[in-house]
């Protein structure tokens, strides 16, 4: 099995993702918050490339079944239920609803991967579960790190590297890995070790700044869940 790493989104050819299972990652925090949605009890998301798309997907499902959720720039956009914090992706609020999400650029990178073979979410908070899953399915993996504005993002890529480490130490078959992964593992390897200060970094100091002091570490909980979001047809479900 190969592991290969995109340090961000960007469209790629659909035969070169055809075969492949490919894994989204983005961990601050659109990702985390499908993961927890899904946990949560989430009838199906919807995620839209645009804002004006999952309004009018709410409009055309009914409000009532539905929650509107996305972000611009890290806050809840105008008239919408709910920003992009996973607390919000509660019980109370999501059980059996239709969530449907845009974001900046998680669910932007969602989109542009569909024509993968499998198409899975994942995150620090579901780690070992996709990598997991991915082994039993047994084709190349390609981890998209989703990016924040168009630039790497460090967060994405330290969780992408404890993905592609949870795969390569469950896995009984010899992996091939990637440079790029291995530099992904290596970053996540120095972040639990504390020699990397994660904090520091763009994004996740930015949600710091704008208030969401408590998403970062939340996001950044390993393994609270075996949950696996997996897209198919335009909406995400839990992957059995
Ligand atoms: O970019 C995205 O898709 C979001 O996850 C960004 S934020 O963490 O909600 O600001
Ligand atoms: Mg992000």
């Amino acid at each position: 099995m190969h592991i290969d790493t995109l340090p961000q989104y960007s469209k790629l050819p659909s035969n070169h993702i055809s075969a492949c299972t490919v894994i989204v990652v983005d961990v601050l925090r659109a990702s985390t918050s499908i993961i927890w949605a899904v946990k949560n009890g989430a009838k199906q998301i919807v995620p839209t490339a645009d804002a004006g798309e999952a309004a009018s997907v709410v409009n055309r499902l009914g409000l009532n079944d539905c929650v509107l959720a996305g972000e611009r720039g890290g806050e809840k956009l105008a008239g919408f239920d709910i920003g992009n914090s996973p607390a919000e992706f509660n019980q109370e609020r999501v059980y059996g609803k239709t969530v449907v999400i845009s974001t900046t650029n998680g669910t932007v990178a969602i989109h542009g991967m569909n024509s993968a073979k499998t198409l899975l979410i994942g995150g620090m908070i579901n780690r070992t579960a996709v990598a997991k899953k991915a082994i039993e399915l047994g084709n190349d993996v390609l981890i998209v790190c989703a990016g924040t504005d168009g630039t790497v993002s460090a967060d994405d890529i330290c969780a992408a590297g404890a993905i592609a480490d949870a795969i390569i130490n469950n896995s009984s078959e010899p992996c091939f890995v990637t440079d790029f992964t291995r530099v992904s593992i290596s970053l996540y390897k120095d972040f639990l070790d504390d020699r990397f200060d994660l904090a520091s970094t763009y994004h996740y100091s930015r949600l710091l700044s704008l208030g969401f002091t408590e998403d970062p570490v939340f996001c950044f909980q390993e393994d609270i869940t075996d949950v696996i979001p997996v897209y198919e047809n335009g909406i995400i479900t839990r992957c059995r």
